[in-house]
């Protein structure tokens, strides 16, 4: 497939990147990725749970993609796959065990050639130092909601007061004013929320408290047939812990995670924080204790905890995105200036009972993705959705194709800037995409798997210890994948089909790691 759709399509464009190059300017980039944040969770997606109106902006001024899934739905490889275009078993980046070689080839670095100025803040989680931006300014680790931790060049390691998903956006901000204007930029807007454990900030502490959300309907899955869904560890009902989580703290009991919340995030609170915190969920927890809830009951109240704490942690993103927005707005920089949303993998929102992510199934499988193209691209196409199956790998070759930087050859994902602009499916444009997960156990039990994903089909293959299972699903059919077809005689063609498409994706892509 060819690498270099928008350089074929430009004279035929509108004002796209030939004006801009014949104006003797080239486009700037901001790429916000989110972690952990659910497209359910996004009213452009989905209008179940809540408002979201700077995102939806973003979608209403350029295209929201409904089919973008990620190679490993986990944030390092995830992370690894954006920069270097390149599943995990090339990058070498497979688990968030994994330590990214910063020598390698990635896109920023080839902008950097090209005379971009590169610039990441926030969450990195590749454990190497960056290389390949002008600057960098990072979270440690996982980083924090409140008053988090940061390592830069110029003060090592350092610690900012304040609510994370603001700093993050301050600093960005902060970033664009004192930029090198003499080049064009691409900032990576890294932000820690939405994950674990899903903390507000001040601002929205008490919002969605009156609100109740509906049990998604395979909230009270059984797992038939789907052996690895049926030993996972993130169940709402068994695995979120009620103090961690779920912010229920009390001397009277002691959960498994309780020290983690009371000796990390409630201790890193300022007084001031802390009592604002403490005006919520002290009486919140006195009551609970009262109400002295047990088994569905129970469940139903800790999925609407896990709910509200999460639409909090969305809403301060939001107003963040609209903070920047606002900013590339009043100067002047949406003109020449792609604007790309997405998150590093899906979530479940309750669906089959979880919260996390990691399986190939749909909802952490996918992830949002929205692109405001430039105002110069005057036949941009704006407020419409596409349903092209597109993946994290494909991020970097676009965002290079987009600056009007050479695709080298060896990247594994193809750019579609061309279908951004012009909606038009690009020639010999995939049918499936792959998938390999590979961090077993860790926290969550998810068993090691691979597999494809096609407009209908869905196969998989569990492996490794202790199981050895195939899945198979009609996602026509069966939208939620709650049964599983393989082995099914009914299905004894398509499964064939589905088996040859797998190799086939397997050696293109040159995955020679389990190939039973
Ligand atoms: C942490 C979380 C897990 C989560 C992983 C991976 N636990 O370990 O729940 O699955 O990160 O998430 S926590 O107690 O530390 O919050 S990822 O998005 O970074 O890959
Ligand atoms: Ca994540």
């Amino acid at each position: 497939m060819s690498q270099r759709i928008v350089r074929q399509i430009i004279p035929t464009a509108g004002l796209g990147l030939a004006v801009l190059s014949s104006m003797g300017q080239r486009i700037n980039v901001i790429y916000i990725m989110t972690d952990d944040h659910s497209y359910q969770t996004i009213s452009a997606y989905d209008g179940r749970y809540n408002e979201t109106p700077s995102l939806d902006r973003l979608a209403r001024e350029g295209v929201r993609y409904d089919k973008c899934f990620v190679t490993n739905s986990l944030s390092g490889p995830s992370r690894a796959a954006l920069l270097t275009g390149k599943f995990g078993h090339i990058n070498g980046f497979i688990n968030n065990s994994s330590v990214f070689d910063g020598s390698q080839q990635t896109f920023p670095k080839l902008l950097q050639k090209a005379g971009y100025q590169t610039a990441i803040i926030g969450k990195w989680h590749l454990v190497s130092e960056p290389t390949g931006f002008d600057y960098w300014d990072i979270l440690t680790g996982q980083g924090s909601y409140y008053n988090p931790h940061f390592i830069n060049k110029d003060r090592g390691t350092y610690q900012i007061e304040g609510y994370v998903t603001d700093i993050i956006t301050d600093k960005s901000i902060d970033f664009l004013n004192r930029r090198d204007r003499s080049k064009p930029f691409c900032l990576l807007v890294h932000h820690k929320a939405v994950h674990r454990i899903w903390m507000s900030d001040r601002k929205h502490l008490y919002d969605y408290e009156d609100r109740s959300f509906p049990l998604p309907e395979t909230f009270f899955d059984d797992y038939n047939g789907r052996q690895a869904a049926s030993e996972q560890k993130q169940s709402i009902e068994r695995d979120i812990d009620l103090a961690y989580d779920l912010k229920m703290v009390d001397e009277s009991f002691d959960t498994r995670l309780k020290s983690a919340i009371t000796g990390g995030e409630l201790k890193r609170m300022t007084k001031e924080q802390r009592s604002m915190w403490d005006s919520l969920y002290v009486p919140m927890t006195k009551k609970f204790i009262e109400a002295d809830l047990k088994g569905d009951s129970l469940t139903m109240w800790k999925y609407q905890r896990y709910m509200r704490d999460y639409l909090k942690s969305v809403a301060s993103l939001d107003d963040n995105v609209g903070r920047l927005y606002d900013y590339l707005k009043e100067n002047d920089l949406l003109h020449n200036t792609v604007v790309i949303y997405a998150s590093d993998q899906g979530f479940y929102m309750g669906e089959h009972g979880w919260f996390d992510k990691r399986f190939i199934y749909e909802e952490s499988l996918r992830t949002p993705l929205i692109i405001r193209l430039p105002d110069c691209y005057e036949k941009a196409k704006r407020n419409k959705s596409s349903s092209l199956m597109v993946q994290n790998l494909d991020f970097a070759p676009t965002m290079l194709d987009l600056c009007n930087v050479d695709i080298p050859s060896d990247i594994q994902g193809v750019s579609f800037a061309s279908e951004i602009e012009t909606g038009k499916v690009p020639d010999g444009w995939r049918k499936n995409i792959y998938y390999h997960y590979y961090e077993f156990p860790d926290e969550h039990n998810v068993h090691k798997h691979y597999g494809i994903r096609g407009d209908r089909y869905k196969l998989a293959h569990f492996y490794d210890d202790g199981i050895d299972c195939w899945e198979l699903f009609d996602l026509k059919k069966d939208p939620d994948e709650l049964t599983n077809l393989y082995g099914n005689p009914k299905y004894s063609e398509v499964q064939k089909k589905m088996h040859i498409e797998l190799q086939n994706l397997r050696q293109q892509y040159k995955d020679t790691s389990d190939n039973r």
